[in-house]
């Protein structure tokens, strides 16, 4: 057996082994951000749930934290006081991304985690069975039920050979999307193995794993080797660890092999994650900013080598040099480091560890500014800026293209390559946690909601026959951030869904919501849409908006995983 089917076999529940059929897994652990938790949150209040059933659940806030009026801060202590309710663990905001976290604090060796995040596949990088999904799912795991999804197929990555100098993880993954495009891992685990594992840390396989969410993977599965090991006992998790590896004989599904000694530097241009070119073919094109972390790049190494590079000098005065600590963790450790002394020196703007400008918590380009992050995604408008220019890249280029003032190759600036210096004991700070409380504690705990905190709305059964308006025909690879956007004016009513659908299509069409709301609502309408429908973030609200306005059925060429079960979950009808 390869180690995804080990892993599966393991939590099976229903089913078999058999691509494309229905599984149905045991679930062991999940996680939910603020911005899918609230929801969830009302989902278990709706569940009348007594309390959680899984081995470990964990809210975190990490996504709406700019507290422009009361909406956030509401939402972070209504979710402080349901994690209470139903025992959670609850991370506090401003101590990180959820994923970053979860690693450091959580992650296991062959546990099965769910998340209310498409990037939840992160934590495959500790040889972890990790499975982006909606809210629902994961209140629904919560509450002690399985997780159906279909057996993917198992897509093997053999790695062999190293990186050479100025290439990095992010370079592995944007070469896997400049083959595969956003649509080329649907319905596939990718399953990493080879030599060329040696050299990465647990964290390097963490921002390939992250990404494996822009292809359109059900999860991303590393082996759990000396690396994993020497991670966890950094983290004084030693006794967290057991090796797992596929077995030397073991076969994929699917299968091919990178040499990573031939990867150069690569760039994602505008607007999608797919759109991989080598950084070579832009060198020279103007630079608005720079913007480092996020889940995708949210280790000590990545902020350190970007350190190393702009050291003893400044960032040209028209650039925005944005650094975005992915856990309070990692920050502290830069800052003992002397690398954020490097960093802010050199004009960096320094933001709260978390999501922030990833999904346009602040931090939007100006107009027409190019923007070089290293988030995942960078489906248009999805900065907070309408017609963003956002490319995806590795902290190498980012950093040498804030210092040189325009798009510029890393192994072009004249610098010997840095050796990074690691902390020798990480900060492991679980001061920063709510634990789970007591069951005679939790008995006194009222859920704490503000004046935004809607409970979900009631829905009429999906009709047996009717005639329906086509409101809506939009083209493929449309994203759940064209369909509900997110962004600064967006974020905050995602514990509102009648104020939220206000937006849905809001690049897209800007009259679709008010012809929806004309239409007549008992009837309702369908969406027609092209392949690969619904393509990356797990927001159920981009189901439950349009639901609200009287979506029941989108007929589309093909739809994305996650979005599927969204539009399923929610009564509006998937036609293929
Ligand atoms: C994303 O990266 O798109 C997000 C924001 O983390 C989403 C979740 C959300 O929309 O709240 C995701 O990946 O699922």
């Amino acid at each position: 057996m390869n180690l995804s089917q080990k892993l599966i076999a393991t939590h099976l529940l229903e089913g078999s082994l058999i691509p494309g059929t229905e599984i149905a897994l045991r679930v062991d652990q999940t996680l939910s951000q603020d911005a899918t938790g609230t929801l969830v949150m009302l989902e278990l209040e709706a569940l009348q749930l007594d309390r959680i059933h899984t081995e470990l659940s964990v809210q975190y806030v990490d996504h709406n934290l700019i507290q422009e009026d009361y909406k956030n801060p509401d939402d972070h202590l209504f979710l402080l006081s349901a994690s209470k309710r139903f025992g959670l663990w609850y991370s506090r905001p401003g101590n990180g991304v959820s994923h970053i976290v979860h690693m450091q604090y959580f992650g296991k060796p062959g546990k099965c985690l769910i998340g209310a995040d498409s990037h939840t596949c992160a934590a495959g990088c500790l040889g972890m069975l990790a499975i982006g999904c909606g809210g629902l799912e994961v209140a629904l795991a919560i509450a002690g039920k399985p997780f159906y999804t279909n057996m993917p197929k198992i897509f093997g990555i053999q790695l062999i050979n190293q990186l050479a100098n100025w290439v990095s993880a992010k370079d592995i993954i944007l070469e896997l999307l400049r083959r595969y495009n956003v649509f080329g891992a649907r319905g596939c685990i990718l399953e990493y193995y080879g030599p060329g594992l040696s050299a990465l840390s647990a964290m390097d396989r963490h921002v390939i794993a992250n990404m494996g969410a822009e292809l359109g993977a059900t999860a991303s599965v590393f082996p759990a080797d000396e690396n994993t090991q020497a991670f966890l006992t950094a983290q004084q998790r030693g006794d967290d660890y057991q090796p797992l590896s596929a077995d030397p004989e073991a076969s994929y599904d699917r299968q091919v092999t990178l040499d990573l000694n031939t990867l150069v530097p690569l760039i994602a241009l505008p607007s999608s994650p797919g759109n991989v070119v080598p950084v070579t073919d832009v060198i020279g094109w103007p630079l608005y900013q720079a913007y480092l972390g996020s889940s995708a790049n949210p280790g000590f190494r990545d902020y350190a080598i970007a350190a190393c590079i702009v050291k003893n000098k400044i960032i040209p005065t028209q650039i925005s040099f944005d650094i975005n600590p992915a856990s309070r963790n990692t920050l502290e450790e830069l800052l003992h480091s002397g690398y954020l002394g490097a960093l802010l020196h050199a004009g960096a703007r320094l933001h709260q560890a978390g999501c922030n400008g990833c999904i346009g918590m602040g931090q939007a380009p100006a107009t027409n500014g190019n923007s070089l992050r290293t988030v995942p995604r960078n489906f248009k408008g999805r900065s907070g800026t309408a017609d963003d220019r956002v490319f995806l890249c590795s902290p190498e280029t980012a950093a040498a293209s804030a210092i040189s003032g325009v798009i510029t190759d890393p192994r072009t600036i004249n610098i010997p390559y840095p050796m990074i210096h690691f902390p020798k004991y990480p900060i492991v700070d679980w001061a920063m946690f709510e634990a789970p409380l007591t069951p005679e504690q939790r008995a006194h705990i009222t859920l704490q909601k503000g004046p935004n905190i809607v409970s979900l709305p009631e829905q009429s059964a999906l009709m047996d026959h009717a005639a329906l308006p086509i409101l809506l025909k939009v083209t493929n690879n449309i994203s759940t951030d064209a369909i509900l956007p997110a962004g600064l004016h967006v974020l905050p009513y995602r514990s509102n869904i009648p104020k939220i659908s206000d937006f849905c299509f809001e690049h897209l069409d800007s009259t679709y919501v008010l012809r929806a709301r004309q239409a007549d609502s008992t009837i309702g309408h369908v969406i027609i849409a092209g392949d690969n429908y619904g393509q990356g973030s797990s927001r159920e609200h981009a189901a439950l908006a349009p639901r609200y306005l009287g979506l029941r059925i989108v007929i589309a060429l093909s739809f994305a995983r996650i979005h599927w079960q969204n539009l399923v979950n929610h009564g509006i009808l998937p036609l293929t």
